[in-house]
């Protein structure tokens, strides 16, 4: 095996520029640490550096070989490229969602080689492919700037999206490598089948160059059975008794077995969890439900949407991810969507997500554009999709397989879809057919969804309005500027997206603007919002809730207390409705470079307040204010197994910090079920109280929330004289916060990089709060910055 990563030397087409290039990894991250070009995300140099995607680039190296009988292989090239070694063309590539793999024997020779990839402009190809369409094939021009994405197996939002950045990247983002041409194990399918208390795991190995007869040893948790291939297939099937099960995280344990197939001379490795799962989408009095059943269980799925980890290859790294998946499963998140927009992740991201317990929701790469339906568009897919299937499977993670993000209602998008629709449907219905077909030949057992959203299979309604069946995407709150209020008039079955704007943290901000830029009007910052009207959405639903902020710094503060308050709305709500509802994924968990976005975390992995909020209102006991026609009831939600007594106690307390129990009590709550634990009748509160309540467990689990019934810009908020105290304390500082009067949403901000272990807190007179302050950097020298929503909003 001959391993091509490693520098590599860059040039562009016309030999202007020539920089060292790291492989894996991307051009545009090259040319700025060599210092060609600026930072992209700085500023407003984006606009500056258009001109990189419209070029054509070559990366070259050399290197040794002996052996000269080999395969080049490339996993996610990126994207249309020609490679050539010594001159002769071996691969033309035009998919990144495919590895390449070709034989190179004709073109190596003993000694020095030279390996060239020219990397064509993304633009000028997908532009010639968009013109030699039968038909015009239209793509999102509001939200990509650089256009034709459609026409490329390539990251759709790489072309500019309504959070991210447009440079239309190139590189690679995988391994790159010359392998011997050995018999060997091209892919493996498992599929197991649980039983009473045993499972039977199937395992098929498709070979490549293993003549019939040679034997295949099938390896899985203490067991080994031999198998002959045939016609290229080797077939085991391994009984297990007592199997350890893995579970999502917060179900229990995530137990992974390595599976080991071997040919002579060749062998390969999976790390397999043992768990059933089946998506029940059974007919009810509503409609039809959504809901995953693992190993029996129900389970309600709390997370988020996913997206590329950055929109420059170069900087997704394997410990990046973790830390930002691992911040999920912190806020008592059980599933990620990745989204049809981004990428197929690498192996070690699912291996991540075994690992973790987070059940990923799989999108093929399909969204809101148009897509073209030739026979030559629909090969590609098929062979995609067998691909991708074959390859990611038998992660225990992978909950389900989905068509793609939208694309039924895309067909209302566009002028041309509305002006023709049965054109434009019937070549949706291709690509569709094309994806579920290549799911099902590659994996019979796979679950299979058609769109996000969809009402369900053959069904064609409008899912961002309807909530009776299937998965929803809610954005009425957010694209239709409605109340957050309006999150309760729905009921989803299962709430695959849903979101609200902030902006990102103040230490994040800084990496991009200058302090003269800080104003949500100025150009820099307008650069840092990509969605039409995003600004003054945020602005604007602040002028609804609250009173407005002081300065920028408060703003930009208040833009996150507000996206907690619009999420926790929906997600306390749906939670409660348990199990008509039966999950929520958030749109979006990440961000791919620092900007205005839905996001919870921040680039560079930060939590937002919304963060801090998800844990406490994911958290898998959870009591929620829900306010209706009879007053509020306080429903308690319990995700486990347990059966459980709560305590729950219901107090008014004004806005000095006075006071006073309104009432108590104790309620059984089932496992897996939502209950009301009381009602308070609607004039329990006085206008200048808000409600405050807590809860206990016998185990110890214990809450505390609080609700407002006006909106908080009614109240008059006293200044509350908030301050803290901070001790070093084991890897950090222990932060210890008082008030003199209630303060609301008090947040903490670190003038470096760490993590708060609790931030949006409710603070009253008499009852100090300690934190926990975990920097990224020990011992670097520390700032606390305080903030509520009185220091927030008013001048005094
Ligand atoms: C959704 C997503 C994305 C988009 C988001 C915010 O519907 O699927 O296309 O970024 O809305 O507008």
């Amino acid at each position: 095996m001959i391993d091509l990563a490693g520098f590599w030397h860059l040039t562009d087409a016309a030999g202007d520029y020539a920089a060292p290039m790291p492989l894996p990894g991307d051009g545009i991250s090259a040319l700025r640490d060599a210092g060609l070009i600026t930072d992209p995300y700085v500023g407003q140099n984006e606009y500056d550096l258009r001109w990189i995607c419209e070029r054509d680039w070559l990366a070259t190296r050399t290197f040794e070989a002996e052996e000269t009988d080999a395969e080049l292989v490339i996993e996610m090239l990126d994207t249309v490229a020609e490679v050539a070694i010594n001159g002769v063309s071996v691969l033309h590539a035009d998919s990144m969602f495919r590895t390449h793999r070709v034989d190179a024997s004709g073109a190596l020779r003993q000694g020095e080689n030279t390996i060239a990839i020219r990397f064509a402009s993304p633009v000028a190809e997908a532009t010639a492919r968009a013109q030699a369409q039968p038909f015009p094939v239209p793509f999102q021009r509001d939200n990509c700037p650089i256009p034709h994405g459609n026409m490329l197996r390539k990251p759709e939002c790489d072309f500019g999206w309504d959070w991210n950045i447009a440079l239309a990247p190139f590189g690679i983002y995988g391994a790159i490598r010359l392998e011997p041409k050995l018999a060997r194990v091209a892919d493996l399918i498992v599929e197991q089948v649980h039983g009473d208390g045993a499972v039977s795991v199937t395992v098929t190995a498709r070979t490549e160059r293993a003549t019939d007869g040679t034997p295949v040893t099938f390896a899985l948790a203490d067991q080994e059975v031999q198998a002959k291939v045939q016609n290229g297939v080797a077939v085991a099937t391994i009984e297990i008794d007592a199997p350890d099960l893995w579970w999502p995280v917060g179900q229990g344990a995530q137990p992974l077995h390595t599976l080991t197939v071997a040919l002579p001379g060749h062998s390969t490795t999976r790390r397999i969890g043992l768990r059933d799962i089946a998506l029940i989408t059974a007919p009810d009095d509503t409609g039809s439900g959504f809901a995953f059943h693992i190993n029996g269980r129900p389970v309600f799925m709390k997370g988020a949407n996913w997206i590329p980890a950055d929109a420059l290859g170069s900087a997704i790294t394997p410990e990046a991810v973790r830390d930002l998946l691992q911040s999920a499963v912190d806020a008592n998140m059980n599933m990620i969507r990745v989204w049809g927009g981004g990428r197929y992740e690498p192996n070690w991201f699912y291996d991540i997500c075994d690992e973790l317990g987070l059940m990923v929701w799989h999108d093929f790469m399909f969204a809101c554009h148009l897509y073209p339906s030739d026979d030559a568009f629909l090969a590609e897919v098929d062979a995609e999709v067998r691909a991708q299937v074959a390859r990611l499977d038998h992660h225990a993670c992978i909950a389900l397989w989905c068509g793609d993000n939208e694309l039924l209602g895309a067909l209302t998008w566009y002028e041309e879809s509305r002006a023709n629709r049965d054109t434009y449907l019937v070549a949706y219905d291709r690509l569709n057919r094309t994806i579920e077909t290549a799911l099902r030949a590659t994996d019979p057992a796979a679950i299979w969804w058609p769109s996000s959203p969809s009402p369900g299979p053959m069904r064609f309604g409008d899912a961002w309005h309807d909530d009776r069946s299937g998965d929803m995407h809610f954005w009425s709150v957010w694209h239709e500027g409605r109340d957050f209020d309006h999150y309760r008039d729905v009921s989803p079955r299962f709430c695959s997206e849903f979101g609200f704007q902030s902006y990102p943290s103040m230490d994040v901000i800084r990496r991009f603007a200058d302090p003269g830029d800080f104003n949500i009007a100025s150009p820099v910052m307008e650069s840092h919002q990509k969605n039409a009207g995003g600004n003054a959405r945020i602005a604007e639903t602040m002028f609804r809730y609250f009173r407005f902020p002081v300065d920028f710094e408060n703003f930009v503060y208040l833009s996150q207390v507000q996206q907690g308050l619009a999420i926790k709305t929906a997600v306390t709500h749906w939670r409660s409705l348990k199990p008509h509802c039966m999950g929520t994924l958030i749109w979006q968990l990440n961000d791919t470079w620092p900007v205005c976005s839905w996001s919870s975390l921040d680039h560079g992995g930060g939590w937002k307040l919304l963060h801090h909020m998800a844990r406490a209102f994911y958290a898998p006991m959870h009591v929620s204010a829900v306010p209706g026609p009879d007053g509020i009831a306080l429903r308690a939600i319990n995700d486990t197994a347990q059966r459980t007594t709560l305590a729950v106690e219901a107090e008014a307390v004004d806005m000095s910090g006075a006071r006073r129990t309104l009432t108590t009590g104790t309620k059984v709550v089932s496992p897996d079920a939502a209950v009301t634990l009381l009602t308070l009748p609607a004039d329990a509160l006085r206008d200048d109280e808000i409600l405050l309540f807590t809860w206990e467990a016998p185990d110890g689990t214990h809450g505390q929330d609080h609700f407002a019934p006006r909106p908080y810009k009614a109240y008059d908020l006293q200044p509350a004289a908030v301050q803290h105290s901070a001790t070093q304390a084991g890897d950090g500082w222990d932060i210890t916060l008082r008030a003199d009067a209630l303060a609301l949403y008090v947040a903490v901000e670190a003038d470096q990089p760490g993590r708060f272990s609790g931030n949006a807190i409710t603070l009253l007179p008499g009852q100090p709060v300690t934190l926990h302050f975990t920097p990224d950097t020990p011992d670097a020298p520390q700032r606390f910055v305080l903030r509520d929503l009185h220091s927030a909003t008013y001048n005094t």
